[in-house]
């Protein structure tokens, strides 16, 4: 399977999604006229960049048969990088590694932001709004500047890229200022169907001291205190960055052992196994982990002030990367707080056989009642369908990207089954009590952008709206993001549950 044909982690049958042709553009005059083509013969085109989009689709189309426009290959440059305005500015090809590799060939001293997996595409997980641990972890946030190919072929640039520069030379603060004149345009290029992102600018941390280290909780029900501690830190930003709070049960996955490693039985593993288990691995039997780093030159400071605080919650304990083998998984974090690139945190995924994963990914208030009841729907609804539960708390501090990693077995359809299940179970019990997906995998778009319901589905009206204006033909992206074109609208396209299948045929029955 190729990674740009495919969702590698397919929840549907894996044929269902599959694209009829991929083509390779090397610059943005290419990516128009294939654009202008794609209106001529009305033919759907589906954008991707690099990297693999795990957990969340994949490289598939949301229309079978659409045609993926693969701008990774080549258009993979670094276009520039301001060393005195700590800014660059990447094509759609350009991962982490990459630029973390060009910004050390150039020996600047900056830091790259990445996600967990920094095989991605720099520019790719900002349109997604992704997430990543240094203090420019808001990746959308810190990008300045785009340049984009709209659904009818025409060039656009947002930001002060929109003012000509002299003498027909980019404008010189294209990478410094975000929202130049007029609507905030940039905004609607991510999460969203409404243009082909070709270049984009971002901010670069300059490097700083830092120092890594993980705190554990040995009581589950100290949970909510964990997050209402965290909480003043987080908003006075004694957290520059965002932490990360796991159940231990991710501990020991993140070993890469399977879990058959650990224990011979079947189905879920039970929590006095887990116990057992996480007892003689270095964090002890206990509950909560948590993963945190502080910058510059107050950090020890800050960390006994962070010592201080959780020494409310009973039997907390510090540890520091020094004190692990050189395997802990402590180590990676210490490379993803300090700006360094890793792909360490995908070996949870040894879990199960033939093991592929989906993101269930709620934003909650960050406090504790609201982490509690989400928390309590998420476990009660894992044990329901079959499944351990992965929490990782990305923790700010106004508010909490929960993400639950459903591992599930690719190659067991009832396994498939019960992931799809779970994600519906998620998406409408969680929604009742008001807490809605931040991302979510293009099968269950349609489903999470339907939650967003306020007022008679405005916000959905207000999306078409813009979809029909920029894309009257509908070639672009059908269907990502829960945005679908004027004439696939009611047609059968959409999946929201169980009367629209996913396991089985996917788009209108003919
Ligand atoms: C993770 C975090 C995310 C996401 C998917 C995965 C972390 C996994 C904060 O956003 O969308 C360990």
């Amino acid at each position: 399977m190729l990674r740009n044909t495919h969702d590698a982690f397919h929840i549907a049958q894996q044929e269902e999604l599959v694209s009829s042709a991929v083509v390779y553009p090397s610059t943005t005059e290419e990516v128009q006229d294939i654009v202008r083509w794609a209106n001529k013969y009305l033919i759907p085109i589906y954008p991707i960049s690099i990297g693999r989009n795990i957990g969340y689709g994949g490289a598939a189309p949301r229309v079978p048969g659409a045609v993926v426009i693969d701008l990774g290959r080549r258009m993979n440059r670094v276009l520039k990088i301001d060393s005195s305005s700590a800014s660059c500015q990447v094509e759609p090809g350009v991962t982490y590694y990459a630029l973390y590799e060009e910004v050390q060939k150039r020996g600047l001293p900056f830091w790259i932001d990445c996600p967990d997996l920094g095989g991605g595409s720099v520019m790719g997980n900002a349109l997604d709004r992704g997430v990543g641990y240094t203090p420019y972890g808001d990746h959308f946030s810190k990008h300045c500047g785009m340049e984009i190919v709209l659904p009818n072929g025409e060039l656009l640039r947002t930001g002060m890229g929109a003012m000509p520069g002299k003498n027909g030379e980019d404008n010189p603060t294209w990478e410094s200022f975000q929202p130049a004149y007029g609507p905030y345009s940039d905004g609607i290029f991510s999460q969203s169907n409404y243009g082909i992102v070709t270049k984009m600018g971002f901010w670069l941390m300059p490097e700083t001291t830092s120092q890594t280290y993980m705190f554990t909780f040995p009581r589950e029900e100290d949970f909510e205190q964990i997050v209402e501690l965290i909480k003043p830190l987080a908003q006075q930003g004694i957290f520059a960055n965002i932490p990360q709070l796991r159940h231990v049960i991710q501990e020991i996955a993140v070993t890469g052992a399977p879990k058959s490693h650990w224990w011979d039985g079947k189905g879920r593993m039970p929590r006095d196994v887990i116990a057992k288990t996480a007892s003689k691995l270095p964090c002890g039997d206990v509950s909560w982990v948590f993963y945190g780093c502080q910058y510059g030159d107050e950090r020890h400071k800050q960390i006994e002030l962070i010592q201080k605080t959780f020494s409310a919650i009973p039997g907390s304990r510090i540890i520091f990367p020094d004190e692990l083998s050189a395997d802990h998984y402590l180590h990676s974090r210490k490379k993803v707080f300090a700006g360094v690139p890793v792909l360490r945190e995908i070996d949870w995924l040894n879990w199960v056989p033939n093991a592929a994963h989906l993101f269930f990914s709620p934003i909650t208030p960050t406090r504790g009642r609201d982490a509690r009841i989400v928390h309590d729907i998420i476990a009660r609804l894992h044990k329901k369908w079959g499944f351990d539960n992965f929490p990782t708390l990305t923790v700010a501090g106004r508010e909490t990207h929960y993400i639950a990693n459903i591992v599930y077995d690719r190659a067991d359809p009832d396994s498939k089954h019960r992931a799809t299940e779970l994600m519906r179970e998620l998406i409408a019990t969680c929604a009742a009590e008001g807490y809605g997906e931040y991302r979510t995998h293009i099968l269950f778009a349609d489903m999470v952008a339907q939650t967003y319901s306020w007022n008679n589905q405005a916000l959905r009206k207000f999306n078409e709206t813009i979809k029909d204006a920029l894309d009257p033909n509908g070639i672009l992206a059908p269907g990502r993001n829960g945005i679908w074109p004027k004439s696939y609208r009611g047609q059968g396209w959409e999946i929201y549950g169980k009367q629209s299948s996913i396991q089985g045929h996917i788009g209108p029955k003919l």
